[in-house]
């Protein structure tokens, strides 16, 4: 039987990458200079069957158009941003994604998030290694994460996980979503504006669509205020960067906590000196647990795929 041809666009977690090559024919498309990729996918589009992207980069219009054997995307990520949907549906090209096995480590993240934003961890940290402990006496005081409200942009799995964690913490919980969810008794806010006006740490956990492209603008920040935290561990084009930073630069915004950005790895150098603010390398994911398992996500649903079987975790 042909052996599947899976394009990889950009490298991949290396358990992930030495089991696609052991089981396919992989074509890695980062190891052709930039101006010469069209010609690399031209060159191998009679092969290439499948694509394995993340969050990085996946198949976009100009990457389907140029693969007319095009059968299966499946992405090392549960954000599908990087995917043309609706030309995958068009072309009958299935889609699956890697949901609900890194739940819990994003909504970790979320809350240390929170935590690390408010009680000055990183700078505290900081503070200690400097010797400034020694030489300046004790840290300074810091604001109380329990109890605080939260608000959560999005109450899909992640969203509700982050819930589940904050409850915990005694926080009380609203969200706001395109529609109200009938499974939960959390307060619900239709405007976002009004939301982030009635919490403490605004948290961004939903998908990234037209529709969610800067949905945290300016009035959104202003909403939020001069006390409130927010913490984005979704997409960075959910948050108006240059309005984020002003914010912050003017004290309209308390602080931030980021695990993404809108030009990552680029990150606004002017949040680099900034202690009221978190910056993580989009770690959400990033355990050695929940990436094996994305990893094996990736390969049942190829294989699947190939044995005709049903999907594990189809989007399309
Ligand atoms: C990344 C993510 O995919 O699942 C997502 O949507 O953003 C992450 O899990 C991961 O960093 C691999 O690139």
């Amino acid at each position: 039987m042909e052996s599947l041809g899976v394009l990889l666009p950009v490298p991949m977690n290396a358990y992930l990458e030495d089991e696609l090559a052991r089981r396919y024919k992989v074509f890695r498309l980062w190891e052709s200079p930039p101006e010469r990729r069209q010609d690399f996918i031209r060159a191998n589009a009679a092969a290439i069957r499948a694509v394995v992207g993340n969050s990085k980069a996946g198949a976009d219009a100009d990457t389907i158009d140029a693969l007319p054997r095009l059968e299966i995307v499946a992405c090392f990520s549960v954000g599908l941003d990087k995917v043309d949907l609706v030309k995958c549906r068009e072309r009958g090209i299935r889609v699956t994604n890697t949901p609900d096995v890194l739940t819990e480590d994003v909504a970790d993240l979320a809350i240390g998030l929170a935590i690390a934003v408010l009680r000055r961890l990183c700078e505290a940290d900081r503070y200690v290694r400097s010797g400034a402990w020694l030489s300046k006496g004790d840290y300074k005081l810091t604001t109380r994460f329990s109890g605080k409200t939260i608000g959560i942009i999005g109450l899909g799995r992640i969203g509700l996980a982050i819930a589940k964690r904050a409850e915990a913490f005694g926080c009380p919980i609203s969200y706001h979503s395109r529609s109200e969810k009938s499974n939960t008794s959390y307060k619900y806010y239709s405007n976002l504006v009004d939301l982030a006006a009635n919490c403490h740490v605004l948290v961004v956990a939903c998908s990234l669509t037209e529709e969610t492209y800067h949905i945290v603008n300016r009035d959104v920040l202003d909403a939020l205020g001069p006390k409130g935290v927010l913490v984005n561990i979704g997409r960075g084009p959910h948050v108006d960067e240059p309005e984020l930073v002003a914010a912050l630069r003017e004290g309209r915004l308390g602080g931030a906590g980021l695990d993404v950005f809108e030009n990552e790895p680029d990150v606004p150098e002017e949040l680099f000196g900034m202690e009221n603010v978190v910056l993580l390398p989009h770690v959400g994911s990033g355990t050695n647990e929940t990436r094996k398992a994305m990893a094996d996500l990736v390969l049942g649903n190829l294989e699947a795929h190939v044995m005709n079987k049903p999907l594990l975790t189809p989007v399309v």
